[in-house]
């Protein structure tokens, strides 16, 4: 199962684990109530799985990609890393499928606290519009991951503070509901 935890408020390299000391786990059905949807499947029959298919068609998820990070394989790579790990939101969910190796989904929860969730072969996430959240690769410095969209992608990324945008503040009053 995906493991998350509360994110240690020490700085240095984002790509260690940066558990609390005594690591706070957190759960699925915590990470529900941040509007942060979770699925594991068999990354290995990605091309052809009725599982992938039902949740693309249930969701609306009609585009997808491919992209691999990692420093060989990726242009622009130092500049997309540090991109990627800057706080920020869009105004549509970021879905991804981790298809190999790993990395951190770092996301805000209600008291605007750092959650780690770790990303693994087999995992997908959904990332609702509006969530504050990063993304930064772990030790292992390759991924290899699925991103999925609703119509035709927007990557824009709006950095924090991004909160006069109508997807922010739907979010928040989502918040305020799930609470
Ligand atoms: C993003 O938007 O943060 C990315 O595409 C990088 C993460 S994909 C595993
Ligand atoms: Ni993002």
């Amino acid at each position: 199962m995906v493991e998350a935890w509360y994110m240690d408020e020490s700085a240095g390299d984002p790509r260690l684990p940066h558990r609390g000391e005594p690591c706070r786990r957190v759960g699925l059905e915590q990470l529900r109530r941040l509007g942060v949807l979770y699925w594991k499947l068999d990354a290995d029959k990605y091309e052809k799985d009725p599982e992938l298919e039902k949740i693309r068609k249930e969701r609306n998820y009609s585009w997808m990609d491919i992209i691999t990070i990692c420093k060989d394989k990726l242009p622009n790579y130092e500049e997309k890393i540090k991109m990627f790990y800057e706080e920020h939101l869009h105004l549509d969910e970021e879905i991804r499928y981790i298809l190999d190796g790993s990395g951190y989904f770092d996301v805000r929860d209600a008291e605007d606290r750092w959650i780690r969730i770790s990303m693994a072969k087999g995992d997908m996430i959904t990332l609702p519009a509006g969530i504050y959240h990063r993304f930064t690769l772990d030790q292992q410095n390759y991924v290899k991951a699925m991103r999925l969209f609703v119509g035709e992608p927007v990557w824009t990324a709006h950095n924090r503070p991004a909160d006069h945008f109508d997807a922010r503040r739907q979010y928040v009053e989502f918040l305020a509901q799930s609470a």
